[in-house]
């Protein structure tokens, strides 16, 4: 009989829980024949990610994974052998009643981070007051850790040859400043095409521009500065943009794990936290991942900048000199990464093993 696995997803803001924890539900479905269900609160929200959702039906399949709409009417009577809470989302009290009952097996999937305390804390249990034991799952770069999320047949380093022009994509946080690094590009002394999928980043760009509107679809060039605005893509079609691409701008979390493995140079930027958070994250992943990486310098210093919201054109251009030794060392880092076991495959070790 097929392992059941419940999967309970908040969507908190913007798309990286969907994304995570769609892409790990079908993973788990392919990959390791577990019959998955997903329960998601706000179907309209998923839909970005999972196109093909129908909103009216609360119960629906999609590739073989049942969705189910998680809302307080739902029938939470049925509790699965193993339950992945995503990103400490809280489980609603009917289920976990059924979980005591079915003596379920409960997972909290907690977010990616580089940071080394990170090590300590992964697998840890944690008795609740049910009788059920709630576990720790990490994420992570180290092979203590949950790992990272990573399909069996990812494409991993695509050899582009784009001639004399950058190729790069541009998914980031508004608060980002798109201003200074187009004034940037649009001084490069060659080519340099943008290809920006459409978020909430469309009204800096029009601005730059100096346009009334901006739609997918839109072009706009100042010097030897291109940009493309493309639709909201599919998670396939991103992937594909990401390997395609000279470099990569990337966020959040799942987006950050995507240009690991296209293996092409990139430039994360951390989701906003309090207390400067995620400046913490951003150095921890800065020092684990450039540490053999000699010139070292820039690439520290233009992530800093993208996430101070400032980018100075010294800074960039800098970076830009260390791109080819850039590109060669952060292939070889994502070979050895890929090395490791992937998240999925772990966390089905790990559950069967607590
Ligand atoms: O959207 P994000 O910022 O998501 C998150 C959330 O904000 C979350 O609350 C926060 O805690 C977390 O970041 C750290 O960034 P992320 O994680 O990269 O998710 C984006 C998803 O959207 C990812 O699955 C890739 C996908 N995507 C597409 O499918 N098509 C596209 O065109 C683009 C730009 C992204």
């Amino acid at each position: 009989m097929k392992l059941r696995w419940d999967i309970f997803c908040k969507i908190v803001d913007n798309f990286g829980d969907i994304g995570v924890c769609w892409r790990l539900a079908r993973q788990l479905r392919v990959e390791h024949g577990l019959q998955i269900r997903l329960w998601i609160d706000d179907l309209n929200a998923a839909q970005t990610i999972i196109t093909n959702l129908d909103l009216a039906k609360n119960q629906q399949v999609c590739e073989d994974i049942s969705i189910l709409h998680w809302q307080e009417k739902a029938d939470f009577s049925g509790a699965a052998d193993v339950v992945i809470e995503a990103f400490s989302c809280g489980l609603p009290p009917a289920y976990l009643a059924a979980m005591a009952q079915q003596k379920s097996k409960w997972v909290n999937l907690e977010y990616l981070s580089a940071e080394p305390w990170v090590v300590d804390f992964h697998g840890k249990p944690s008795p609740q007051a049910n009788g059920l034991t709630r576990y720790f799952y990490f994420p992570g770069f180290t092979e203590s850790t949950g790992g990272l999320i990573r399909e069996r047949d990812v494409e991993i380093g695509q050899e582009t040859n784009h001639e004399n022009t950058l190729k790069i994509s541009l998914f980031c946080y508004p608060h980002a400043s798109i201003h200074d690094l187009f004034t940037a590009l649009q001084a490069n002394n060659h080519a340099v095409n943008v290809y920006v999928p459409a978020t909430s980043i469309l009204p800096q760009i029009a601005d730059f521009f100096g346009a009334e509107t901006i739609t997918a679809g839109d072009y706009f060039t100042h010097d030897n500065l291109h940009v493309h605005v493309l639709p909201f893509l599919s998670q396939t079609d991103y992937d594909t943009l990401l390997r395609d691409c000279d470099l990569n701008f990337v966020r959040g979390e799942d987006s950050w794990v995507r240009a690991i493995w296209a293996g092409k140079p990139f430039i994360w930027q951390p989701y906003l936290q309090d207390e400067n958070a995620h400046i913490k994250k951003l150095d921890a992943f800065l020092e684990l991942f450039y540490a053999g990486f000699s010139e070292n310098k820039s690439t520290r210093e233009v992530h800093q900048c993208w996430s101070a919201e400032h980018m100075s054109i010294d800074i960039w251009q800098s970076y830009l000199e260390h791109l080819p030794a850039l590109k060669t060392y952060t292939l070889q880092q994502t070979k050895q990464l890929a090395k490791q076991p992937d998240l999925a495959a772990k966390l089905v070790i790990f559950c069967n093993n607590i």
